[in-house]
């Protein structure tokens, strides 16, 4: 029986401080390229905003001043031997990075638009696949009460291209659909039943973490910050039948620490690999696509047993609603 796999691999980062200039994070990535190619990986998934520092900690009064961190071309110089090392080794590649577009809005109008972007690229160097970053956490002003800033609703508008997935080449395999999100997307189930509605068999993401609860909203214990990410990845793969490459940036940058723990997990929701540092580090796994047919055969056979009929509310409202009050019939 022809086996469709592939063989995939998280590169995840270490820190990248803020004065560290793009061609160094560069060549980084290539080196966890070649290292991933040479344990056969045929494709490899690099973290969130991969190229810089997670600048949204630090707050900013001009928006433009963030500009030095963003893209506004991709390949760009400074990425481009990212892109020829992935022609020379032929490995596809996912990428996230900052994107600053000027792009007609809503009105019409075209202007200066910033997102959280995500990319899969082809060993050729094609753009197959474009994703932007639908869960933007945190606030958007400076918040005194917090220690440490996530200012991405100030730096990065809403996602505006749903949550696609494509079906292409890659490794030796004519056709594999591929799919993306970006690490706080990987918390709300919706982001990965959209994913799983177009049958998507492999979901590439990466985050930047913080090891510590940065909202002074209460407390919660350090070892449920790695259980929560595992948790939302495992359970999206179970409940959608399909693989998943998660690549953190990891280890502390000025001074904040993000967590590592990149894993590849299956669509019956196990961990097949998972980094044990928090720095520049290779894990890979084989993806056996006919893993995900179980799952989409029988407990999740969405067309057979989803009741879309009953989930009105997912859809047409944003938050909670107080339920019913119950009246004691006999007060
Ligand atoms: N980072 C974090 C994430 O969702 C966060 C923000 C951490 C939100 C923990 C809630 C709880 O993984 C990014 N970049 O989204």
């Amino acid at each position: 029986m022809n086996h469709r796999s592939l063989i995939v691999a998280c590169a995840q980062l270490g820190p990248i401080q803020r004065a560290e200039p793009r061609a160094v994070a560069v060549a980084r990535m290539v080196r966890l390229m070649e290292r991933a190619r040479a344990r056969g990986a045929e494709f490899v998934a690099f973290p969130e905003l991969a190229l810089t520092t997670f600048f949204p900690r630090h707050y900013l009064e001009r928006i433009e001043d963030a500009d030095a961190w963003f893209e506004t071309s991709m390949p760009s110089d400074e990425t481009a031997p990212l892109f020829a090392a992935a022609r020379r080794l032929g490995v596809g590649f996912h990428l996230g990075y900052a994107e600053r577009v000027i792009e007609a809005d809503a009105t019409g109008r075209a202007r200066p638009r910033r997102f959280n972007t995500a990319i899969l690229v082809s060993p050729a160097g094609d753009i197959l696949l474009k994703y932007r970053k639908v869960h933007l956490p945190g606030h958007a002003e400076y918040d005194p009460r917090r220690n440490v800033q996530h200012l991405e609703k100030r730096y990065f508008e809403v996602g505006n291209l749903g949550f696609p997935v494509i079906r292409a080449p890659m490794g030796a395999l004519p056709g594999v659909n591929l799919g993306m999100m970006i690490c706080n997307d990987r918390r709300w189930p919706e982001a990965w039943r959209v994913l799983g509605l177009q049958g998507v068999e492999l979901v590439a993401l990466g985050y930047n973490t913080p090891s510590l609860n940065q909202e002074a909203g209460g407390f919660e214990a350090h070892h449920l910050r790695v259980f929560h990410s595992h948790l939302s990845i495992q359970a999206g793969c179970y409940q959608n039948a399909c693989f998943a490459v998660a690549t953190a940036k990891a280890g502390t940058e000025d001074g904040c620490e993000l967590f590592g723990h990149s894993i590849i997990v299956n669509p019956q929701g196990e961990i097949i690999a998972q980094a044990g540092t928090w720095d520049d580090e290779v894990i890979t796994a084989e993806c056996d696509f006919a893993m995900c047919t179980l799952g989409r055969t029988t407990i999740f056979d969405f067309a057979k047993h989803r009741r879309p009929e009953a989930y009105a509310p997912i859809t047409g409202q944003v938050g909670a609603v107080e339920p019913p009050v119950w009246g004691d019939p006999g007060a």
